[in-house]
């Protein structure tokens, strides 16, 4: 457990001082420096670039209702006041990954906490911790949505239960799978709405065209029992018919469902069951060659 200690007056760089209760930070804007500012633009215009046709319509238009420019780190304020008077919420800056149920008390706040720091020029296509351009460009035009505005309050709130009931990681499969590396049917083809996916330029490309990936449909109880890799592109992604089965997902007693997948044999990233409903049934190539290169 983290030692309770004073809110620091002013947010530092990532790590650099010791959390306040809740975790949050000062976003402290007038110390990004011009470097960081330019990492945040060629980050967003690459994906401007490459999401038109392969994100989802509801994250585009959230993209476009937002204040975000493309040449400068957003104000987490003025972007707050624009996305609490759509859906409720706001973003609160954080130095990095905070522990599970701080995140989860957040969530159930809607509080969005978003990484204060911004990756390094060298950090471009990956990174372990989520930064400012993952988590304010990835997720807050979904927050936009007032579907996923709900499933993800309620994933803080059950959270917080599955946290009492060890079966935490059952759930966090959930969200793996839906809010950060999620695929929605929409009526012209496959398109992404996984914040995970959209702040980044090489699995964009990946997760929609790639042969690699199996592309299977979302389905509650096969989701729950499936690892997922935090180290590299996803070997699976999950389809959803529609936004509208998130609704039905943030109203769902979880509790049978925990008991029944305790139950069952947990799956790895790349299986495909004979009853999933496949998309795409994908090559493997893509993990296989990563595979080979790992030392023996
Ligand atoms: N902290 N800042 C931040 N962002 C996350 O996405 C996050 C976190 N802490 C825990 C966490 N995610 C997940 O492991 C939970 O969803 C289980
Ligand atoms: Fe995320």
């Amino acid at each position: 457990m983290n030692s309770p200690t004073p809110a620091p007056k002013h947010g530092l760089a990532a790590g650099a001082q010791a959390p306040s209760a809740d975790w949050t930070i000062e976003q402290g804007w007038d110390r990004y420096t011009p470097a960081e500012h330019a990492t945040w633009k060629t980050l967003f215009e690459r994906q401007s670039r490459l999401l038109p046709g392969r994100a989802c319509d509801d994250f585009m238009s959230g993209l476009k209702d937002l204040p975000l420019r493309h040449d400068e780190i957003p104000h987490f304020e003025q972007l707050s006041d624009v996305l609490e008077k759509r859906t409720g919420w706001r973003i609160v800056a954080v130095p990095g990954l905070v522990p599970d149920e701080v995140f989860f008390d957040h969530l159930a706040h809607r509080r969005f906490p978003a990484g204060q720091f911004i990756r390094k020029p060298d950090q471009l296509d990956y990174l372990e911790e989520p930064d400012v351009f993952h988590d304010v460009f990835g997720h807050a035009p979904m927050l936009m949505n007032p579907v996923m505005a709900e499933f993800i309050q309620a994933y803080g709130q059950g959270g917080l239960r599955a946290q009492q009931l060890g079966v935490l990681e059952q759930l966090a499969r959930v969200y793996w799978y839906t809010v950060e590396f999620g695929l929605v049917q929409q009526s012209d083809g496959l398109r992404i709405y996984g914040a995970g996916i959209v702040s980044s330029a090489t699995e964009s490309i990946f997760a929609l065209e790639d042969a690699s990936p199996n592309r299977i449909g979302f389905d509650l109880e096969r989701v729950m029992r499936t690892r997922y890799r935090i180290d590299d592109f996803q070997e699976s992604y999950f389809v959803l018919h529609g936004l509208h089965e998130l609704l039905a997902l943030a109203q769902i007693e979880f509790k049978p469902y925990y008991e029944r997948v305790s139950a069952a044999p947990t799956l790895v990233p790349g299986d495909v069951l004979p009853t999933d409903e496949v998309f795409a049934r994908g090559s493997g190539r893509y993990h296989a060659a990563q595979r080979g290169k790992e030392p023996v």
